[in-house]
């Protein structure tokens, strides 16, 4: 059979397992494995200038600026807006981006699609003057199969409309508005709303017929190495394909034969390097389809060989207790904001290890792709973290459902693209999700309508998580003061602590005694292993006191003994994540001097405090 341009016609409006439908299925993105270019794939990455116009009064969609804008000015993707123009700064609402693109002609007879790797929040896009799609969720990627759409002879017009106001129905939701704890701009979170288009944009070639998914689920047998591989071909695929691991003794191989697109084969490693921090050893896998006697599709991609599990109250890697010791991050830097930022990826990257981290948690959103090649790479232990973060529960019924419908989209983009890195270890649903009015529930007047509507919410997307994944544990992120039902529904218990700093601020000899006690009684109650996912000060760098005074280096490095000192005690800890890496910014409030939140070990531009040295001192010993 011949792949050729008046075949795609055939495909067109084909289910298939992954969820597509061919171009027929306009206006929902499709699901494709990250982009790469080889034999049989091609990409053009529309990195670089883009034209950009702030939409302040909606009006681009009726006068069509998808075919041009016009007041364009320049703007750089990937990137948030919000620090390249003032007047962008602190904008939520529409804005445009629009370029031009020449797409080869050899590209014909292969299906062509549209990739964006993280528009924050809702994109529609536009290709040529036809409406492509829209897709909701920033952080995650999505894709449109624009095969029809793609003009040959001219360049391809593509536009982008993006919008990032903040409501309640989102997630995350829309905070507070009014009274005296509003933020400027108003969030439900404490990082900056950065907008734009954070990742890259690419368009993808691929063959009519290729690879649509593939997972992968290792085991281990003594010490034996399983490699369990399921792949999905477009349009219910009957035919065969094949599968090589490379491996430090030779090649294993295996057929797949595909049959209404599906097709799983395992393949044994004897006497396998198992992947963990200290040797985070990956093999190249390569996943083809074949007509016949010829290479239709190929992908490739590198994987590694472990086990994570929850028994009683420890955590296990390859069947040993594991004991995470890092951050709760951000993607956050001067200039790009949260725009996709390989140089900063590498150097955190550096000094996680200089500082002795073997872990860290995508506080408050997934990371791009790079970010998890990288922790492949090294051997760090990933938190993987949807944008849930700021949940209510008492306010309305839709409202909820609306939000509860946005997270379950948002666990299955998440998991259909991080699931075969084995840097990721647990998946996380929400962080400090507020049972109720959240200074009442952080101090312990939870609303009981709150925690039993939460409750029913955290099952629902669990479950799917486990149904998505059943290999590795999830968890929620709890804040101080969450309902002990909310904490019970995680495989591992992951608990944010401020005591000496929003409570018992300046009081760090009351800290160890508080902590102890909460810290056993949790574990009493809940027999799980227990992570502190966020602690620390707002430190500013250079300012110094004899005794430890909040806001002072020292303070920090105190505050952040009393806890390595009470957690070491206890062998139920499973880890400890520092808040935060590096200072970040956030919207303005009273709390945040100069808008930034200031709980770094590093400064925003990664210069160590006291604390990091303090750190490195801990956890590269011995
Ligand atoms: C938290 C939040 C985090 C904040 C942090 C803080 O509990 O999870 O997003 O940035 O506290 O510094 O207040």
């Amino acid at each position: 059979m011949a792949y050729t341009e008046e075949n795609i016609e055939k495909y067109k409006g084909a289910s298939t397992p992954g969820g597509s439908g061919g171009p027929a299925s306009q206006g929902s993105p499709e699901h494709i494995v990250h982009p790469q270019q080889n034999a049989h794939r091609q990409l053009i990455d529309l990195s670089g200038f883009w034209w950009f116009q702030l939409d302040r009064d909606n009006v681009g969609e009726k006068n069509e600026w998808f075919n041009g804008l016009p007041s364009a000015r320049t703007i750089a993707v990937p990137c948030s807006w919000n620090d390249l123009y003032d007047d962008a700064s602190d904008y939520l609402g529409t804005a445009w981006y629009l370029r031009e693109s020449w797409i080869p002609a050899s590209w014909k007879g292969q299906r062509i699609f549209a990739y964006f790797g993280s528009v924050n929040y809702a994109a529609s896009v536009w290709l040529n003057g036809q409406r492509i799609g829209s897709h909701e969720g920033g952080h995650l990627p999505f894709a449109y199969d624009v095969t029809p759409h793609v003009v040959w002879d001219s360049p391809n017009v593509l536009a982008v409309s993006v919008e990032n106001i903040q409501t309640p129905t989102r997630v995350p939701p829309a905070g507070r508005q009014g009274g005296p704890l509003t933020s400027y701009p108003a969030t439900a979170y404490d990082f900056f709303p950065y907008a734009g288009i954070q990742r890259q944009v690419m368009f993808l070639a691929v063959p009519a017929v290729h690879i649509e998914d593939v997972t992968v689920v290792t085991a281990i047998e003594g010490v034996d190495g399983v490699v369990h591989v399921q792949a999905v071909a477009s349009s219910n695929w009957n035919g065969t394909g094949k599968l090589r691991l490379i491996s430090d003794s030779g090649n294993l191989e295996s057929e797949l034969s595909f049959y209404g697109g599906h097709a799983e084969a395992t393949i044994q490693v004897a006497g396998a390097r198992f992947w963990n921090p200290a040797t985070p050893y990956l093999y190249p896998l390569h996943v083809s389809l074949v007509d016949g006697n010829k290479t239709i599709d190929s992908y490739s991609f590198e994987i590694g060989i472990r086990t994570i599990e929850v028994r009683g109250d420890q955590l296990l890697l390859n069947g040993q207790p594991i004991f995470l010791k890092g951050f709760g991050k951000h993607e956050d830097f001067p200039v790009n904001g949260r725009g996709l930022n390989i140089p900063l990826v590498v150097r955190d990257g550096v000094l996680l290890k200089w500082v002795g981290a073997n872990s860290y948690r995508t506080s408050h959103y997934p990371y791009s792709e790079e970010a998890m090649q990288l922790a492949d790479r090294e051997g760090f232990l990933i938190i993987d973290e949807i944008p849930a973060v700021g949940l209510t529960f008492h306010d309305s019924p839709e409202n909820i459902q609306k939000r509860l419908s946005q997270c379950v989209v948002d666990i299955d983009q998440l998991i259909t693209r991080d699931k075969n890195h084995p840097s990721v270890i647990m998946w996380s649903i929400a962080n400090e999700p507020s049972a109720g009015d959240p200074l009442l529930a952080f101090l312990g007047h939870a609303d009981p309508k709150a925690v039993a509507a939460g409750s029913e919410f955290f099952t629902k997307v669990m479950a799917r998580a486990r149904q998505q994944d059943s290999t590795r544990p999830v968890t929620l992120v709890s804040a101080q003061g969450a309902p002990a039902e909310w904490l019970g529904l995680a495989d591992v218990v992951c608990i944010n602590r401020y005591y000496g700093w929003y409570a018992l601020g300046g009081q760090l000899d009351s800290v160890e005694a508080v902590l102890t006690k909460e810290l056993d009684d949790l574990h009493q109650q809940l027999g799980k292993p227990i992570i502190i996912t966020e602690c620390g000060t707002d430190t500013l760098a250079g300012n110094h006191s004899v005794t430890p005074e909040m806001w002072t280096e020292e303070y920090q490095v105190e505050f952040l003994r009393r806890y390595l000192e009470v957690i070491a005690k206890r062998p139920f800890m499973a880890g400890i994540h520092v808040w935060n890496f590096a200072d970040f910014k956030t919207a303005q409030t009273f709390l945040r001097v100069g808008g930034m939140n200031l709980k770094g070990i590093f400064t925003r531009d990664r210069r160590p405090k006291m604390a990091a040295h303090f750190l490195r001192s801990q956890w590269t010993r011995g």
